[in-house]
């Protein structure tokens, strides 16, 4: 498909997706909780800056299942499927050319570090999402790592703005042991809903759990509301 043809679908079909999960969005606790839990000044998305019982850090930590898979750029593919019109397997080159966001966001661990105002850049889950055109009957994504991870999501969190694939940190190359060459962020949950070496995103008819959801983390991990552990 023509370059062009390919960004014009996706200005058309992300215009569709916003207007499908506005109202489901815009009544998810991390920007509508009447009584978020945290201090410090008001973030971004209208919670307070740190999340109730979370440090904030300066180093970034790393935490994985004990093994970091090195993917060589020429063998790195992203595979997008399940409950979409259109599934797609992107290469290196065909990711980079899709559009990039630049944003800056927190980073909260459930493991109680916070990391602030970290810079990245990447394509949006939005933008992918626009892309492969999810089925009507949509309503999850299961997102794997070339680790073996999985982790869950629901479409209201998965496509918000913030949710980014992201390839480059503070202006550099995302380095290998925070999940280079592209993992995910998901800035208004718990960091283990992005996965890191993110191999492919399955969009879902229903729930399905990931490692740590069924490992006894919670399925929701809304930081305001102290969300860590399943019930
Ligand atoms: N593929 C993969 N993604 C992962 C993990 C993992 O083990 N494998 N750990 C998760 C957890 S528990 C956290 S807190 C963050 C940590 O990211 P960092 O190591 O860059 O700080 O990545 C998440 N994504
Ligand atoms: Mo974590």
């Amino acid at each position: 498909m023509e370059e062009s043809e390919k960004s014009n679908r996706i200005v058309e079909s992300r215009m569709k997706l916003k207007a499908r999960f506005e109202e489901k969005m815009r009544n998810t606790p991390s920007v509508s909780d009447g009584a978020p839990k945290g201090s410090g000044p008001v973030n971004r998305h209208g919670m307070p800056a740190i999340p109730i019982g979370q440090t904030v850090t300066v180093k970034w930590p790393v935490l994985d299942l004990g093994h970091q898979p090195d993917i060589p750029l020429n063998r790195w593919t992203l595979t997008i499927d399940g409950a979409v019109e259109n599934p797609v397997k992107l290469s290196w080159k065909e990711f980079l050319a899709l559009p990039q966001t630049d944003d800056t966001s927190d980073f909260h661990c459930v493991t109680t570090w916070s990391k602030l105002n970290m810079h990245w850049k990447g394509v949006s889950l939005l933008d992918l999402a626009a892309l492969v055109h999810p089925k009507e009957t949509a309503t999850h994504i299961l997102c794997y790592g070339y680790d073996k991870y999985t982790t869950n999501l629901s479409l209201e969190e998965a496509l918000k703005p913030d949710v980014l694939l992201v390839h480059t940190f503070e202006g550099q190359p995302l380095a290998v042991e925070h999940g280079g060459p592209v993992r995910m962020i998901t800035p208004q949950l718990y960091a283990w809903k992005g996965s890191k070496w993110i191999k492919r995103i399955e969009f879902l008819t229903e729930n399905k759990l990931g490692f740590w959801e069924k490992n006894g983390y919670s399925n929701t991990a809304y930081p305001w509301r102290n969300d860590r552990y399943s019930d």
